[in-house]
């Protein structure tokens, strides 16, 4: 069954939860690998440059069909994601190692775009996306 970890729009409580609602959410996480992350109505994350970080998020297990579904959200077919496997730690009951799917800007795409730095952390130091319309509230 695939595992998704997912750090914007998809989270609980987020615009795009509503894909994954009938999927089987496995707890809050963070990733292993560090990242910088471009902020915008949804973020994005890049695999190089300054400042990289660990990203907070939250894992589920999903079927094939919405994995399927989650591609074609996050536009994998045009080159704006690209969906690749990385290591997360589950933060509950003491922590615990996973394997994921999460979706990274590609670099052909996002490297002419000039989107602004999103450099908020949780108090691990992880970067943690809040949607603009819940930002100062
Ligand atoms: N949706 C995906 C990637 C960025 C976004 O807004 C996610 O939540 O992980």
């Amino acid at each position: 069954m695939p595992r998704v970890f997912v750090y914007g729009t998809l989270k609980r409580g987020f615009r795009n939860f509503r894909f994954l609602e009938n999927s089987l959410f496995v707890g809050e996480a963070y990733t292993l690998t560090r990242y910088r992350m471009l902020d915008g109505r949804f973020p994005v994350l890049r695999d190089s440059g300054p400042d990289l970080r660990q990203v907070s998020g939250e894992v589920f297990d999903i079927d094939d069909r919405t994995l399927a579904t989650l591609d074609e959200l996050e536009s994998v077919g045009i080159g704006m994601y690209e969906r690749v496997e990385t290591d997360v730690m589950l933060s509950g009951d003491g922590g615990q190692a996973a394997r994921a799917f999460i979706y990274v800007g590609c670099r052909a795409y996002w490297d002419k775009k000039e989107q602004v730095p999103y450099c908020v952390t949780d108090e691990r130091g992880h970067l943690d996306w809040i949607a603009p319309a819940k930002r100062n509230k």
